[in-house]
């Protein structure tokens, strides 16, 4: 098949990729004239595993071109940013233009399947009516549907393959189509069903996760409050067969989790309350965070502290900082009157003022180090190489992944969010 991918991001350039190296001619568009050009020259804006070598091949190959328009094709597949706007609304204005980029190539027997993450109804509501501009009859002419992606950042090309998808067509026939195209490479079930049932689904998903974390730091704070080890007691709990208790933390970042929920409070403010105070949860825990920093060097005494940020990125070994918590625990040490530095290995722009790319910079005179993100380089970090560079030897880790005895053998005063 001809395939034309619209948005070349996070989701879109790995499946583009993922198609062209499985068979079918792939035309990859992007508005960002930059972005094209980089990946006309096998430059990769996005970092992700395994992603410069499948690149490489696609480009190499003639499988894979990419412009700023889209071409005519058999199918289209738009992956574009479906963010919430200030007020937590949804802003569906890059779905809506990307559907409508396409309305000048459709043709009759052509697919359009929306890979975004979307309130649902999106499907229905915002691409329908740009959809219908092709006069074509929508089920028979043009099948439409919505196959949303799953995929984890750092095992995109993993999760392509052997995750199970659901696929939601705006009938029978286009959900069939859409199946038999990604058989090309998934190994994993293509649950078929209707487009706005799998678009509930999806948003579903992330709103369990989302929930399920905000229970997590709620019992992590209970926990800190009478001197229990969260951590601890969540592993413990989680050998029951019918408990998955998630990790507490800084707060929830991505452009997935921390977004989706939003959706179905905007859908049914009335219902969904669970979901709204989750939200408030999670997006208390920076502030929370802070606070700990704070209490904590004042506990030990420290006078004028400089704390040593260590993590920007949203999670672990990833370099996407988008609704990062590390960015918001990072303004209210500011607000705390703090002087800080603030370092991550995967980010390679300076996108705060007190961001340095050398860590012994960052930690240099800090009183305590303050881990946000669960990076691979910081669980190696060795705490007697760093010592001498700090004027105290105080580390909190909120991720609770660095070897506590390592660091207490090395003299550290080691502590965590949630004990
Ligand atoms: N986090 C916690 N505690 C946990 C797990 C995560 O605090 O126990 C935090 C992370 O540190 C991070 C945030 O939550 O800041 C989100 O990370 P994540 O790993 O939960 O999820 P994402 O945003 O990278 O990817 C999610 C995935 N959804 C689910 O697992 C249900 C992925 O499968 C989706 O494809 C993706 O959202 C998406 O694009 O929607």
């Amino acid at each position: 098949k001809t395939i034309c991918v619209v948005g070349l991001g996070y989701i879109g350039l790995p499946t583009a990729v993922m198609f062209a190296n499985h068979g079918h001619q792939v035309h990859g568009v992007d508005v960002n004239e930059e972005t094209v050009k980089m990946i006309q020259r096998k430059q990769l804006h996005i970092e992700e595993n395994g992603l410069q070598e499948r690149l490489d091949k696609a480009i190499d190959s003639g499988s894979l071109t990419v412009s700023t328009e889209p071409i005519k094709a058999d199918v289209f597949i738009i992956a574009v940013p479906s963010p919430i706007k200030a007020d937590k609304t949804a802003d569906l204005e890059y779905v809506r233009m990307a559907t409508a980029s396409t309305v000048p190539f459709l043709e009759k027997g052509n697919l359009v399947i929306l890979e975004s993450t979307v309130p649902p109804r999106t499907v229905e509501d915002v691409m329908m009516p740009e959809l219908i501009k092709a006069n074509l009859e929508i089920g028979l002419e043009l099948l439409v549907s919505h196959s949303p992606e799953r995929v984890i950042p750092g095992r995109v090309f993993e999760e392509l393959v052997s995750n199970d998808r659901i696929i939601g067509g705006v009938n029978e026939e286009s959900a069939k189509q859409t199946t038999a195209l990604y058989q090309s490479f998934v190994k994993g079930t293509m649950h078929e069903t209707d487009a706005t049932t799998a678009e509930l689904v999806k948003v579903m998903e992330n709103t369990y996760r989302d929930v399920n974390i905000a229970f997590a730091n709620e019992l992590a704070k209970i926990a800190q409050n009478i001197g229990v080890n969260i951590w601890e007691a969540i592993k413990l709990a989680n050998f029951h067969p019918r408990v998955n208790i998630h990790m507490p933390g800084p707060g929830v970042g991505g452009h997935c989790i921390a977004v989706d929920p939003w959706f179905l409070v905007e859908l049914d403010p009335q219902q969904a309350k669970i979901i709204h105070l989750a939200r408030q949860t999670n997006d208390g825990m920076p502030s929370y965070t802070a606070q700990l920093t704070a209490d904590i060097l004042n506990a030990k005494g420290v006078k004028d502290p400089k704390i040593a940020v260590l993590g920007l990125a949203f999670k672990g070994n990833i370099d996407d900082m988008r609704e990062s918590p590390s960015v918001d625990v990072v303004e209210q040490l500011r607000e705390r009157q703090m002087s800080l530095s603030a370092y991550d290995p995967h980010i390679k722009h300076n996108n705060l003022p007190e961001q340095t790319q050398d860590q012994f910079v960052a930690l240099q005179h800090a009183s305590a180090i303050l881990v946000l993100t669960d990076h691979q380089a910081f669980r190696d970090l060795n705490p007697e190489e760093i010592k001498n560079h700090m004027t105290n030897h105080i580390i909190i880790d909120t991720k609770n992944c660095i070897d506590r005895a390592k660091w207490e053998a090395a003299g550290f005063d080691v502590y965590l969010l949630g004990d």
